[in-house]
């Protein structure tokens, strides 16, 4: 990786403004992967500035440059930056930039940080590791690889972006590895404790009561060893929540005994959108949304398709 390290450091030294961009719905490996990569920039004196197609939610605030995003409503001047960083982002739609990236100039750049398996090839240099629990372990390595030193508030992005995506070294994705990049980030002033209280315990009486919801309405399939529950948009829109406060509900109900997968599905302006989760080796989360046109990892993967769910006396409709 060394000659990736290198060619990466000379197209961003050689760039004049810089954009670093991450998925519509962050979540915080998103966000604390382009935050990390922003304070390094910053730092370095570049010309850089982040975009998320929406807003930055609240529980992710105190990342440092989390208040220098702008977003869809207050979107830049695409013409003026001469590379794009693409972080977390899996697959090029998922920036809600298609038309932007594919139509890029010749003198425009792209550098991709991800650990989504490779669905498609679009950027100059690609960082990815699909091994890797976070888009914040790969952004380690080039820091690592590059001899960039990690600062506080960088160390600080890559845990939380550890944290959020393995929820608190949870889910299988943990290894080694990634127990090690924390414990090195912890050394260098992170704190554990700080993030937990701000991505953790940042849910509010209404999200509980719309995740109760959603478990009270947990349904087992015997044949297939698969569970899954449903929200409605009704049921959505009558708590007043955001998509985002459903972030972590799929990997929660996924601790249920006894299932191979469990299938959580939401109505979300005029959209149908899946989260699969499995703990099982046999089992695989990717290929399951793979068969509605989605995609992901082995153990955690989702889709979105144009549709409503109706739901009457108990009984679900997808039209
Ligand atoms: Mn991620």
């Amino acid at each position: 990786m060394l000659e990736a390290s290198a060619r990466t450091l000379a197209m961003i030294w050689a760039a004049k403004k810089i954009i670093i961009i991450t998925h519509t719905h962050p979540d915080g490996d998103a966000l604390s992967s382009a935050c990390a990569l922003l304070d390094w920039l910053r730092r370095e004196g570049k010309d850089v500035q982040a975009y998320c197609h929406d807003p930055v939610p609240a529980a992710y605030w105190f990342l440092p440059g989390a208040d220098r995003f702008l977003s869809g409503l207050n979107h830049p001047d695409w013409q003026e930056y001469d590379l794009f960083i693409i972080t977390d982002c899996g697959q090029m739609k998922r920036t809600m930039l298609v038309e932007i990236l594919s139509n890029h100039r010749p003198f425009q750049k792209i550098i991709e940080f991800d650990h989504h398996p490779a669905l498609e090839h679009y950027a100059d240099i690609e960082w990815r590791d699909a091994q890797a629990a976070a888009t914040t372990e790969v952004i380690y390595d080039f820091f690592n690889e590059s001899n960039i030193p990690i600062s506080q508030p960088a160390a600080t992005c890559i845990l939380t972006g550890l944290v959020t995506d393995t929820a608190f070294f949870l889910y299988p994705s943990t290894t080694k590895k990634t127990v090690a990049v924390a414990a090195a980030m912890i050394r260098l002033g992170a704190r554990l404790a700080k993030i937990k209280d701000q991505v953790w315990r940042n849910k509010n009486l209404s999200v509980l009561r719309l995740w109760g919801k959603a478990m009270a309405a947990i349904r087992y399939n015997p044949d297939y060893q698969i569970a899954y529950t449903v929200l409605t948009e009704e049921e959505i829109a009558a708590s007043g929540l955001e998509s985002e406060d459903l972030e972590g509900m799929a990997g929660f109900m996924s601790g249920l005994t006894d299932i191979k997968a469990f299938l959580f599905l939401r109505a979300d302006k005029g959209m149908i959108r899946g989260s699969w989760r499995t703990n099982s080796d046999q089992v695989s989360a990717a290929q399951l949304a793979g068969l509605m046109n989605g995609g992901g990892h082995q153990k955690a993967a989702g889709f979105s398709l144009p549709g409503r769910i109706l739901a009457q006396n108990g009984q679900y409709q997808i039209i």
